[in-house]
């Protein structure tokens, strides 16, 4: 397969002045007629006139209305052209019911939809597919549906035909087109400047009262973004459509926003308050792309970073101000150590702005989004919040309707801020987590901090320069009070010291606060001390750390010298619980265990080989012991953080449920299940209902509980998502792989259903003892489905396969069993790019 380069990149040799599609809709046989006016580009580096396309139907092409025989060649066709400006016209024949992977135009029950990023627009007609060609768009749609949405403002419309006109230039890859039978549910918003505009969310028949949450959503992020980055948004109308298959979250087309059903469909009855929080913060997402990643887009898809970085960050602002500030940053950095850490630190490690790849959707990853995010964090915290904003407001005056790269941004900072930022371009350009060891002295008046940052190698980068590392500190004194408030220290060298003086005792430092920086800390201290902190630390972040770092140093001793769980510990955790002056939603967090991923890789870290077994049993052993330590305030913990009244979807409740299911996971070790029992027969809300079947089903002792559950859902797809997931995620290790083969045969598992398929194989990949149980048999059927898979679906399957990248961490044995796997995934007839790329990389 080809490889593409970041530093080949060219621009296209023609301008796009207009672009006017017609689509005659049918489901085995739409025709797409296009209309597109080119402007050939003077002194143009690369003058030849090709036009993306694949799986397309040539019926006719003209150029100035002259019929034209364009050569077709792999992935697109040529064509000899005027060198003044000309009207290219074509027609094609597409088969959206064949479509399975999702991209392009395709059905999904029934319903006419499209995703284009990054490359499927090739799939609908030929085009310049590539980010750096924006245009304005008009769309005619013919067909009999009730319902035909494309992008921008609503045109004409009549007995079977619809028409729309995007006024903003755009690239193909934010083209949308739904149409079917829809409602909607309607709302307004208008903006500061008094501009009115029409919000509709659209939704299969059935689903309307699953609107409301998503529109509230939908109408803060705009008050939202207005307020914090002065940006308004600019049509007359804002759609968004939920559909049921659908690779990712969701997709920020101009004016007219596709989701997977998952990410805007909620009620009490049927979504959890983590699903409540996950659609609020994706709404948001989607929305802030109309100004990061719409009117302002990237040159290349090397630059995605540029985009989806800075909108993570947005939207992780704003569920910071809608929620809690701590416990969205405590969160975020439990998902970047589970997701962007292993990936660093493995076989896909890559930059968050890669030079190369073979197929691009491989890199709508944990490192471009969520790493993305961290260095527009660090970024900020350097040059202060004030200089940030004047450098965004830059950006967005100097780059409106602009395709850009990393440097255009850096150069806002460096033009408003006077800095230097080529040090710190090594966020963008180098892949791998720095490591920071720290060391302590106190000489009775001064105190320092002597760093130390280096970089273990990744794959085609051996030699890691030192980087700028915004280092956030706080120091305390024993009665906990701070000496010295948060101050951010600027680290550029590979060893730095900083000196604090003045202090007549020795001070306990409180380093990296808020996690300032993307990196591993290294810090010899004592459980004494992390206890202090855990109890003490006035910055919420690090003392959640504290007690993060006891939770595992604690597993550690378990599980390599044989040693109880610790009682200091058990000790600290229990007073923190039983604290009521602290948010109810920050104590369910420092309860919440390490994850055993987590814990495999502190292992791997130290230099032990995991063994994911050893693993599962001290965290079995650990909760057990943690639960009869407890036992005697269970009932009464239980009792005191169960929320009374009307179910709201809002962060107090969540939090205050959050902490009463962890209590009850405890509760439920010594009870028999009795408390989670009745709380499954009371529930009137998902939260309640699947909280309680979880921990039944963790002590085995819902069987009764999920035959009935299913019953109750089974014609809810969402709901049985979770119902297929939790059977897989519950089951005892060495039954994993064969709940979820039998899964994979339930009569409502579909494996062209990205959902269905991620619940059962994603809950596998995610239950370390049963993917790695020694038997190898979650990998082989990881590997099965996968093949199965690709052959419908490239994209998703291909995500999937990161589920392996961490197989070298573990013992020779399973290495060889994941090896096998990996191979014959290879030697697939047909397989896809997508996989072929992936699994490759991660044998290597
Ligand atoms: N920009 C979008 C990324 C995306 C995508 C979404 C749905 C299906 C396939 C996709 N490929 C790429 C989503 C986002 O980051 O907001
Ligand atoms: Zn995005």
């Amino acid at each position: 397969p080809e490889t593409f380069y970041l530093k080949d990149y060219k621009p296209f040799g023609f301008e796009v002045e207009s672009v006017e599609l017609i689509f005659r809709l049918a489901p085995e046989a739409t025709r797409v007629l296009s209309k597109i006016r080119f402007v050939p580009r003077e002194g143009a580096a690369d003058p030849r006139f090709f036009l993306h396309g694949e799986e397309l139907e040539l019926i006719s092409a003209q150029i100035d209305g002259e019929p034209v025989a364009p050569r077709l060649i792999d992935g697109g066709l040529e064509c000899d052209v005027p060198s003044e400006p000309f009207t290219w016209e074509s027609e094609v024949q597409i088969n959206p019911a064949a479509n399975t992977a999702l991209e392009g135009l395709y059905m999904s029950n029934g319903m006419y939809c499209t995703q284009c990023e990054a490359e499927g627009f090739r799939k609908i007609t030929f085009y310049p597919d590539r980010p750096d060609v924006m245009s304005t768009f008009k769309v005619r749609i013919e067909g009999t549906e009730p319902v035909m949405l494309s992008n921008g403002n609503p045109g004409d419309s009549g007995a079977g035909f619809a028409e729309w006109h995007d006024p903003w230039p755009k690239p193909a890859y934010l083209f949308a087109l739904v149409a079917g039978e829809l409602v909607n549910h309607p709302d307004r918003f208008t903006t500061a400047s008094g501009k009115d505009v029409e919000l509709n969310i659209w939704v299969r028949p059935g689903d309307e009262t699953k609107c409301a949450f998503g529109m509230e959503a939908l109408k803060k992020s705009m008050t939202w973004d207005e307020e914090v980055y002065g940006r308004e948004y600019d049509l007359d109308v804002f759609n968004i459509v939920a559909v049921d298959d659908f690779n990712m979250g969701a997709m920020e087309n101009k004016g007219l926003n596709i989701f997977n059903s998952s990410c805007v469909l909620a009620s009490p009855e049927t979504s959890t308050d983590m699903n409540f929080e996950r659609i609020e913060a994706i709404i948001a997402h989607e929305y802030f792309h109309n100004w990061t990643g719409n009117r302002i887009t990237c040159r290349d898809w090397f630059q995605l970073c540029l985009k989806e970085g800075l909108t993570v960050y947005r939207d992780a602002q704003f569920t910071a101000d809608m929620r809690s500030e701590p416990v969205k940053r405590i969160s975020d950095v439990i998902d970047l150590r589970a997701r962007q850490f292993p990936e660093d630190g493995g076989p896909l490690a890559h930059p968050p702005r890669p030079e190369e790849f073979q197929e691009i959707n491989n890199f709508y990853t944990a490192t471009v989004y969520e790493k993305g995010a961290e260095v527009i964090g660090m970024l900020k915290r350097l040059v202060g919040d004030e200089a940030y904003y004047k450098a965004l407001d830059l950006y967005f005056d100097r780059h409106d309707g602009q395709a850009c790269t990393i440097e255009d941004w850096l150069e806002v900072f460096e033009d408003t801020t006077g800095r230097d930022m080529a040090q710190f371009k090594r966020w963008y350009s180098d892949a791998g987590t720095p490591r920071l060891k720290v060391a302590e002295e106190y000489d009775g008046e001064t105190f320092t901090l002597t760093f130390q940052q280096s970089t273990a190698p990744t794959p085609g980068q051996d030699i890691k320069e030192p980087r700028v590392i915004p280092i956030a500190v706080g120091l305390l004194n024993d009665a906990g009070e701070e000496v010295v408030p948060t101050t951010v220290l600027e680290m550029t060298e590979a060893e730095q010291s900083f000196t604090f003086e003045g202090l007549s005792e020795r001070p306990v430092p409180s380093i990296l606060r808020e996690f300032s920086a993307p990196v591993v800390l290294e810090r010899e201290t004592s459980a004494a001390e992390r206890t202090f902190l855990l109890a003490h630390d006035t910055d919420p972040f690090n003392r959640w750390e504290a007690g993060r770092a006891l939770a595992r140093e604690a597993r550690l001793a378990m599980i390599t010298e044989g040693a109880a769980p610790d009682a200091a510990y058990l000790e600290a955790l229990t007073s923190l619980v039983r604290d009521d002056a602290l948010d109810p939603a920050f104590r369910a967090l420092v309860l919440s265990p390490p994850s055993q991923s987590e814990i495999a890789q502190a292992l791997h870290e130290a230099g032990t080989t995991p063994d994911p077994a050893a693993i599962h049993d001290a965290a079995e052993t650990f909760s057990q012991t943690l639960a009869q330590a407890m036992a005697d305030s269970l009932p009464r913990l239980y009792a005191a953080t169960t929320v009374d009244g009307p179910y709201v979807p809002d962060a107090e409740g969540a939090g205050k449920r959050a902490l009463n299911s962890a209590i009850l996971g405890l509760l439920s070790r010594i009870d028999g299940g009795e408390a989670a029992a009745k709380q499954y027969e009371a529930a009137d809300n998902m939260t309640l209902q699947l909280s309680a079947l979880a921990c039944l089903l963790r002590i085995e002792k819902g069987a009764d509980q999920s035959a009935a559950f299913f019953e109750q859902w089974k014609d809810d797809r969402l709901v049985m998502d979770k119902w297929f997931g939790l059977q897989v995620s519950m089951a005892r290790p060495e039954a994993a792989a064969d709940v979820a083969r039998s899964l994979c045969d339930h009569a409502l598992f579909d494996m062209k259903n990205p959902n269905r398929f991620r619940a059962v194989m994603g809950a596998l990949a995610g239950h370390h003892a049963g993917f790695h149980h020694a038997s190898g048999a979650g990998y082989a059927l990881l590997a099965e489905k996968l093949i199965a898979l690709d052959a419908l679906n490239p994209q998703t399957t291909a995500r999937m396969c990161a589920a392996f990248q961490t197989w070298k961490r573990y013992d020779d044995d399973r290495q060889g069993k994941v090896r096998v796997e990996l191979e014959r995934i290879l030697a697939t007839e047909g397989l896809s790019r997508d996989t072929n790329e992936m699994v490759s990389r991660i044998l290597n």
